[in-house]
């Protein structure tokens, strides 16, 4: 297949997830094309499969808002005609939905019929999507999408729940590369953290409100109280400045350390022994998910889609949003006995090995067949 995939070309979940898939389809033999304005942060390599378009917005004076969302629809109806793609799946809806749904409108009227399918990932639903501002257009290009997919049955419902969606919504949950995310040796890099053996706790995410990145520091000075420990905060974003001077504020600051953004997310996590996800919420949550491939148990809220992931008492635990007390208590018992440690840890990579590449990629293949042989009626 020709696959035209649109993302955000960041850090973020979406954009990673975009980003795997499409190299994993590309290492199936697909060939595919992504369509963003800078090349995606995990898309750094040569594949012969593997194309790149860039969505480059005109800077003209009158614009106080270049609008990015005609140039991703111009720059689509260039690519599907010239490559021949055979489907286009967008990731996150805002705005990559309703471009696609302009473009497959223009592709029309050179007797091309595009399907497009739509990815929602959380916050594209959950926070900006039920928006008033967007979201008579997010419900009017999820409708029109030939397929949509969302990330957790939770994510799911809540899409039926905010939005008049007519269409049918397949869940196919994110998935981790366990190739990738495994647990590597990297004593070295442990002794230079924890040089006493402390426990070491991490949180990765892009540090927004959403992330709750000020409850992980409360829950670490309480556990710090009872373990020797050490926490590595990795990730960079609005709320990094206010997590820091609470550091200093509860005394803690010597044993916390703010590492910025991070390619090789899997040999930090390779040397840690709890992750902490304290989310607002959270459609899956796929850092977490990338920290049990490293073989580390998990602390979450309850939000979202984390109860499909984290099962309670066996991959970690699962609290209320805000409960700091409950999740650092949690932490201690999980902390505090070495062998009750390693089990929770084997239990986190069995459970992330339900998640693999191998087994999800085939459900989105089989979902584009589906999705193609239905839309070939449009060609008639
Ligand atoms: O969580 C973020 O801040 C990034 C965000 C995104 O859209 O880039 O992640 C969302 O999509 C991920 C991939 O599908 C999910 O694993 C995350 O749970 C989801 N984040 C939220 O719902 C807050």
């Amino acid at each position: 297949m020709k696959i035209g995939i649109v993302c955000y070309p960041t850090f973020g979940g979406s954009g990673v997830v975009a980003t795997e898939l499409g190299k994993a389809l590309a290492d199936r033999g697909h060939q595919v094309h992504f369509v963003t304005y800078n090349q995606p942060a995990r898309l750094d390599f040569f594949s012969e499969n593997l194309f790149y378009h860039e969505v480059s917005v005109s800077k003209y004076p009158l614009f106080e808002y270049p609008p990015y969302e005609l140039a991703l629809a111009s720059r689509l109806v260039d690519v599907v005609r010239f490559e021949n793609l055979d489907i286009l799946h967008v990731h996150y809806a805002i705005p990559h939905a309703s471009a696609a749904f302009m473009a497959k409108q223009i592709l029309l009227t050179y007797g091309i019929y595009i399907p497009v399918v739509t990815t929602l990932h959380g916050t594209d639903i959950t926070l900006v999507g039920k928006d008033r501002t967007y979201k008579p257009v997010v419900t009017f290009s999820i409708n029109k999408s030939d397929g949509v997919t969302a990330v957790s049955e939770h994510l799911r419902k809540d899409t039926y729940e905010f939005f008049e969606i007519e269409n049918e919504i397949r869940v196919i949950p994110n998935f981790v590369d366990l190739t990738r995310f495994s647990l590597k040796p990297k004593d070295h890099f442990k002794k230079a953290i924890a040089p006493a053996g402390e426990k070491i706790l991490i949180h990765t995410s892009n540090f927004r409100k959403v992330k709750r990145t000020q409850d992980v520091i409360r829950i670490f000075a309480k556990v710090i109280k009872k373990i020797p420990a050490k926490l590595l905060m990795v990730g960079d974003g609005e709320q990094r400045s206010d997590c820091e001077q609470l550091c200093r504020d509860l005394e803690v600051d010597d044993n916390v350390r703010f590492l910025g953004k991070q390619d090789a997310i899997e040999e930090i996590l390779s040397v840690s022994d709890l992750f902490l996800m304290p989310s607002e919420s959270e459609s899956f949550g796929l850092a977490a998910l990338e920290a049990m491939a490293c073989k580390v148990p998990v602390i979450t809220s309850n939000a979202g889609g984390l109860p499909e992931l984290n099962v309670e008492g066996v991959t970690g635990f699962l609290k209320d949003i805000g409960d700091v007390d409950g999740m650092a208590e949690k932490a201690i018992y999980i902390l505090e006995d070495e062998a009750r440690l390693e089990t929770f840890k084997d239990n986190a990579l069995a459970r992330a090995k339900e998640f693999d590449l191998s087994i999800i990629l085939p459900r989105y293949e089989s979902y584009y067949m589906e999705v193609l042989e239905k839309s070939k009626m449009h060609l008639i």
